[in-house]
């Protein structure tokens, strides 16, 4: 992978980034990008894009959104699938994912953060601290979220460095915590519409709620082409893609995802694959996997296995559920999204048998071979409800590896060794 050869240091330093840090942090991807991505065999021609995204990834889309703030819109971080991207872009905002997936500043986050906090709340609070995040520097507000306690606490330490709103996420899904999401919706709404200057109307979140159910419909799509055998792509590729999903732009996304997904289905056509029939398939359910973090999808891959379809939010979580697009009005067309994004199965839910299901139905649907859990150490939700998990997958007659990492190179033999005897074990 090449980096851009186009100069955007007067944009970073306008941004105030820490250019010799930032350099720094650029310098690491295209190194573990050959090695990951460019080192594949058999990849699809229209991973060209992802390539293309992941060279200018603080460059050309960092510009577009400073230029979009300087023509009068607003851009807006988000770290959790539960904030509606729909509303955000009808009041003519620009959404980014800001969760970061690599080590930064962990000494400075370690003064203001127990040691004992996940991976990606350090991180996320480490490019801030040092700097780095282009993405995080442009946004005009970062709208959090009362998800699990970590996020909740570091939102107010993040706040003492950036605009922050946080969305009372309610815990269970009764009747009266729908009413109390519906609410929180309504609260959004008037916080947007007081930083951006617009008006929601029927016309502009009717149309968000197409173009972002359009995206959500490509990586469909394309995940649909990976329940063929041959797989027609990796999952490292697969991931990559919803990953980018966070911060593209919406329309050009939604096109080149539909013309990777033509691609794979003339390959499913055609019996191309990947990788030969008989590599063991696998699911990967876990904690999400941000942006540079493809240690557990490349090491499964390496060992011979493929990644068929992954139970995370940057997977099946992301793309599944899409917004109804009949609501008549404004009022209607906000129930539609209080009920698509209360319907997303987190573990900081309880009870959530509803992510139990998804597990077993995506294992049925893609014809895995075992399932692998993927947990962030530190991770409360998700590594205790891991017990529960293990059990309906075992329940039902699969066998389940479980990992709990971080986002240091440091246990990737060991992880190596791990995943090489359960891979073993179901030949
Ligand atoms: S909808 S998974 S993006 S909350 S890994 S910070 S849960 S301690 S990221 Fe998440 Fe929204 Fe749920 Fe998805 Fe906390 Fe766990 Fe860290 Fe996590």
């Amino acid at each position: 992978m090449n980096t851009s050869t186009f100069d955007y240091r007067p944009m970073w330093q306008s941004l105030g980034l820490d250019l010799e840090a930032h350099d720094a942090l650029l310098a690491a991807i295209p190194v573990l990008y050959q090695d990951v991505y460019l080192s594949q065999r058999e990849r699809p021609e229209g991973m060209a894009y992802f390539d293309f995204v992941m060279t200018e990834i603080h460059g050309l889309r960092v510009r577009e959104l400073v230029d979009h703030k300087a023509a009068g819109g607003a851009v807006v971080g988000t770290f959790c699938l539960y904030v509606p991207e729909e509303i955000i872009r009808a009041l003519g905002g620009q959404c980014v994912g800001l969760c970061a997936g690599t080590e930064w500043a962990y000494s400075e986050v370690e003064r203001i953060l127990p040691q004992n906090t996940c991976a990606l709340i350090k991180s996320f609070l480490g490019f801030k601290l040092g700097r780095v995040c282009p993405y995080a520097e442009a946004c005009d507000l970062v709208i959090g979220e009362t998800t699990c306690d970590g996020k909740k606490k570091a939102y107010e330490l993040l706040g003492e460095l950036a605009p922050v709103y946080v969305m009372e996420l309610p815990q269970m899904k009764r009747a009266a915590d729908r009413a109390l999401w519906r609410t929180e919706i309504d609260r959004l709404v008037a916080k947007l519409e007081e930083i951006s200057g617009q008006r929601l109307t029927a016309e502009n979140l009717a149309r968000a709620i197409k173009e972002v159910n359009d995206k959500r419909r490509a990586l469909q799509r394309l995940n649909e082409a990976r329940k063929a055998s041959p797989v027609p792509i990796s999952g490292k590729d697969a991931l990559l893609a919803v990953q980018v999903a966070f911060y593209d732009d919406v329309p050009r996304f939604t096109s080149m995802v539909n013309k990777l997904a033509d691609e794979l289905e003339a390959r499913v056509a055609a019996g191309r694959g990947v990788a030969p029939a008989d590599r063991p398939r696998l699911l990967v359910t876990g904690t999400p996997m941000a942006v540079p973090n493809w240690k557990v999808h490349d090491l499964i891959e390496k060992a011979g296995a493929v990644v068929v379809a992954e139970e995370l939010c940057t997977g099946y979580r992301y793309y599944a559920k899409l917004v109804d697009e009949t609501a008549p009005a404004v009022p209607e067309m906000l129930d539609a999204i209080a009920e698509r994004y209360l319907d997303i199965n987190c573990a900081c839910f309880t009870p959530n048998e509803g992510r139990m299901d998804d597990i077993l139905r995506l294992a049925r649907e893609y014809k895995v071979d075992g399932i692998v859990q993927c947990h962030l150490q530190f991770c409360g939700p998700y590594q205790i409800e891991a017990t529960k998990v293990e059990r309906a997958v075992r329940e039902a007659g699969l066998p389940v590896l479980r990992l709990d990492t971080d986002y240091s190179p440091g246990d990737a033999g060991q992880l190596s060794t791990r995943i090489e005897a359960f891979l073993e074990m179901l030949k």
